[in-house]
């Protein structure tokens, strides 16, 4: 199980390269993943729900907006702190970092970016403690690889606008408070809207029998002739460069995130093949275990680094879409690959609720299709090299 003994693998020493604050948010977040989400995750997947509880004391420790200024709420600290924080949340479920990313990257950050002063201030600093919480609709039952089709839109009625439509596959949108809401206005430019729970028309069914991202709430949300103060609406962009700006702080955060999915199924893989013993010795002893085991490691190694540069690059503002394409994709493909492996080791065993696999497994399901599938970010990395768009 992945417990205390959690030894995590740093095999070129890249800790060498992280500043203190790193370490000291890297460990913080551990440890309260080890005393307050390993030893309840099973039973909220289990149970299909989202341990609400969890929401407060993340925001205590500084885990939503780390990289949005103090003045806001936020933690004022870099991006590679962010990563560190979607590491050490994914390492205990790809549900609870959702949680986390939908509330920074996809709700405070596009306040904090397209917002006014006024709107800064009033959400800002209360998502940040996890007062209230947020959700982000961009996908719609018939547009999800295509947000730039989506028919979701706003009618300008003078002193507010009328919200018509619905989005689909909605994080966190049965349990939200506000809710960032990307439709089309009379001149059919994508624009982002702030939807507060309660207002009527609006509605946020869940969507229940799921078998990835049990521990997470999904949704859809539904609008029908609500009313938008004008006051809500995102003043300071215009177009779908808005939705896919905050998508690539998201898939930031999912490159580093899945980076401890794999870095748990491989530590719990090694410490079991040490103790698991068939034909009088231990399984790490045989040539197939190591193989698996040295390729796991190989590969969350070159995960690491690539997250790492991504992180210094985003810090100095260097990072580009199609590099945070490339690392979203590639991490995510190889962690999923990393929790298949990892389960073979521990045999039947492996299969259990005891173990992590089969749940991050399920879980990366998920992972390795939202924020763009693997395919769109293939396809994303095809047209950054060659200028040619094969989207179409
Ligand atoms: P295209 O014509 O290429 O671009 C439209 C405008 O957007 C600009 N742009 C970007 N800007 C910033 N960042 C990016 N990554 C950008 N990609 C494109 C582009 O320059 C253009 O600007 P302008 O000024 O010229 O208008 O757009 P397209 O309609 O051809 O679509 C291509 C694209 C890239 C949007 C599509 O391939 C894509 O990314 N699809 C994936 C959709 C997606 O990722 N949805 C995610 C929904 S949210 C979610 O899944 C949350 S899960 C949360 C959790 O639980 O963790
Ligand atoms: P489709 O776009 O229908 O794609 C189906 C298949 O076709 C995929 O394999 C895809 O790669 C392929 N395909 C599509 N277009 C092309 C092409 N041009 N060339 C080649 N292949 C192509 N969305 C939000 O807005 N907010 C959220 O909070 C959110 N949370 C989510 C939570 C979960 C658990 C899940 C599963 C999804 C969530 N999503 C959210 C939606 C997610 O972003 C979409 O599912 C994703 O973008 C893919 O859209 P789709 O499911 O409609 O698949």
């Amino acid at each position: 199980m992945a417990t205390v003994q959690y030894n995590a693998p740093d095999y070129f020493l890249l800790d060498e390269l992280l500043t203190d604050e790193h370490k000291i948010v890297r460990s913080s977040i551990r440890d309260w993943v080890n005393k307050s989400v390993l030893p309840i995750i099973d039973d909220a997947c289990h149970n299909h729900s989202f341990p609400i509880h969890l929401i407060k004391e993340m925001g205590e420790m500084g885990a939503f907006g780390p990289y949005i200024p103090q003045e806001y709420g936020g933690a004022g600290m870099d991006h590679i702190a962010y990563g560190l924080i979607m590491q050490e949340l994914e390492r205990g479920d790809s549900g609870v970092r959702s949680m986390a990313s939908v509330q920074s990257s996809l709700v405070m950050y596009p306040i904090f970016s397209f917002g006014s002063e006024e709107q800064k201030r009033k959400y800002l600093p209360k998502l940040a403690t996890g007062e209230l919480i947020g959700a982000f609709g961009l996908t719609e039952p018939n547009h999800g690889s295509d947000p730039g089709s989506m028919v979701t839109r706003i009618t300008d009625k003078g002193d507010h606008y009328i919200l018509n439509g619905a989005k689909m596959w909605i994080t966190n949108s049965p349990i939200s408070d506000i809710g960032i809401v990307w439709a089309k206005d009379d001149n059919n430019i994508v624009r982002g809207l702030i939807v507060e729970k309660g207002m009527p028309g609006y509605t946020t069914p869940e969507i229940t029998k799921k078998w990835s991202l049990r521990a997470s709430y999904t949704g859809e949300m539904v609008f029908t002739d609500v009313k938008i103060p004008k006051e809500n609406l995102l003043p300071n962009v215009q177009g779908l460069k808005g939705p896919l700006m905050c998508l690539n702080s998201a898939r930031f955060g999912i490159a580093w995130g899945v980076v401890g999915a794999a870095m748990d199924c491989y530590d719990a893989a090694l410490r079991y093949s040490k103790e698991r013993r068939q034909f009088n010795k231990p399984i790490a002893g045989f040539q197939l275990t190591q193989k698996k085991l040295a390729e796991m490691l190989t590969e969350i190694t070159k995960a690491q680094l690539l997250v790492w540069r991504l992180g210094v690059l985003r810090n100095e503002g260097r990072a580009s879409a199609a590099q945070i394409s490339m690392a979203k994709r590639n991490n995510v493909d190889m962690a999923l690959t990393i929790a298949r492996e990892s389960r073979q080791i521990l045999g039947a065993m492996g299969i259990t609720g005891d173990f992590s696999m089969m749940r991050h497994m399920m879980n990366l399901e998920s992972v390795i299709t939202y924020e763009g599938t693997h395919d769109i970010h293939l396809l994303i990395t095809g047209m950054d090299i060659t200028g040619e768009n094969a989207f179409v």
